[in-house]
C-alpha cells in the first residue's frame, strides 16, 4: 500500500513519533519502532504522564504500566505496577522475548528487570513530590475510592472501606478529576510489508490506590495488534476502559471491514452506553494503512490530539478529533 509504512500515536507526543519513524527508516522492525518511540516518551516524561516523576499514587510513589505486542506472532510482553525502573516499555519487551509469560507485576517485575540488567532508580521527582503534597494538603480528594469522604482519616489511605455514603458535593468533585493530567502514550507501527506492532507506556492515574493497574498493560484494552486486521491503542480512564477491551474491539471491527474511524467510534460508543461520562480515546490503523481515531467528547475531554507519520507526509503531523 502507498500509505505504508505508518506510525500513529496518542496525543501530541511528536518526539515519540519521530523516534519511531527514524527507527523504521534506519532498518528497525516495527517492534523496535514501538519500543524506541514509547521509550522516548519515558525519557521526555511526556506530559508528566509517561515515565518517572508523574502520577504519584496515594503513598506518593510513581509506578509504571507498559505493554508491547507483535501482531504477526500475537506475542505480548507487559509490566504493571512496575517500581523503580524507568524504562517500562523495554522491560515489557524483555518479558516478551526472554520469558514464556505475558505480564509481570509489582516488586516481582522490578526484580525481573534488575536480573535483566535494568537500572534500579527512584522514580520520584520534586514535581511528583509536590503533586502528592498538594493532594495531601487538600484532604486527599478527589481520589479513586468509591467510599472517599472529605476527611483525611478515611480518604488519605491506606484503604479502609466505609459504610457512609458519599455526599452530593463530593460526587461533583470526583467528576471534576482532570483526566487530561494522565495521558498515556499508545502507539501502532505498520511497515511496508504489513507487519503490525503496538505498545503503550504510562504512569497511570494521579493519587491512585497503591497497586492500581490501568488498561495500558492489558492486552486488548490499552492496545492490540494483529497483522491480519490492524492495530489500536487507547488512552483515558483505564479503570473503565479495561472493562470493555476497546482496542481489541476496534481491531475486530476493522477485521469485519469497517472504516478505522467508525471502528474507533463504535468501540468508544459501546463504553458510553454504560458510562456516558467516561473519558477516553482510541487510535487505530488497518492492515492497509488507513487510520482513524475517536474520543469520548465528554466535558474536559472533548478534543483528542494524535500524531501520524507516513510517506504521504513530510514530517510527523498532528491530527485532532
Ligand atoms: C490509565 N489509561 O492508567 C491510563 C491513563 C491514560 O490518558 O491514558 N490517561 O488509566
Amino acid at each position: 500500500s502507498a500509505l505504508l509504512p505508518l506510525v500513529i500515536n496518542t496525543w501530541s507526543f511528536n518526539t515519540a513519533t519521530q523516534r519511531a519513524w527514524s527507527t523504521l527508516q534506519s532498518g528497525g522492525s516495527v517492534l523496535d519502532a514501538v519500543e524506541k518511540g514509547c521509550a522516548q516518551c519515558e525519557v521526555d516524561q511526556c506530559d508528566g504522564s509517561v515515565g518517572y516523576g508523574g502520577s504519584p499514587d496515594e503513598h506518593g510513589e510513581t509506578s509504571l504500566d507498559a505493554m508491547i505486542m507483535n501482531g504477526n506472532t500475537m506475542e505480548v510482553g507487559a509490566v504493571a505496577d512496575l517500581r523503580r525502573i524507568k524504562s517500562a516499555i523495554s522491560v515489557a519487551r524483555a518479558v516478551m522475548e526472554h520469558t514464556r509469560h505475558t505480564l509481570l507485576v509489582g516488586e516481582s517485575a522490578s526484580m525481573f528487570s534488575q536480573n535483566m540488567g535494568f537500572l534500579s532508580e527512584d522514580l520520584t521527582t520534586n514535581n511528583s513530590l509536590s503533586i502528592h503534597a498538594k493532594w495531601l494538603a487538600n484532604n486527599c480528594q478527589p481520589n479513586f475510592r468509591k467510599s472517599v469522604f472529605p476527611d483525611p482519616e478515611t480518604s488519605c489511605g491506606p484503604y479502609k472501606p466505609t459504610e457512609r455514603r458519599q455526599s452530593k458535593k463530593l460526587k461533583n468533585l470526583k467528576q471534576r478529576i482532570n483526566y487530561r493530567s494522565h495521558d498515556t502514550i499508545g502507539m501502532i507501527v505498520i511497515d511496508k510489508n504489513g507487519n503490525v506492532a503496538a505498545g503503550t507506556s504510562t504512569n497511570g492515574a494521579n493519587h491512585k490506590i497503591h497497586g492500581r493497574v490501568g488498561d495500558s498493560p492489558i492486552v486488548g484494552a490499552g492496545a492490540y495488534a494483529d497483522s491480519t486486521a490492524g492495530g489500536a491503542a487507547a488512552t483515558g480512564d483505564g479503570d473503565i476502559m479495561m472493562r470493555f477491551l476497546p482496542s481489541y474491539q476496534a481491531v475486530e471491527y476493522m477485521r469485519m471491514g469497517l472504516d478505522p474511524t467508525i471502528s474507533c467510534q463504535k468501540a468508544v460508543t459501546r463504553i458510553q452506553v454504560y458510562y456516558p461520562k467516561f473519558f477516553g480515546a482510541l487510535v487505530c490503523v488497518n492492515r492497509t494503512g488507513s487510520y482513524g481515531a475517536a474520543c469520548s467528547k465528554t466535558p474536559g475531554f472533548n478534543q483528542f490530539h494524535f500524531m501520524v507519520q507516513s510517506p504521504a507526509l513530510n514530517e510527523a503531523s498532528e491530527h485532532m478529533v
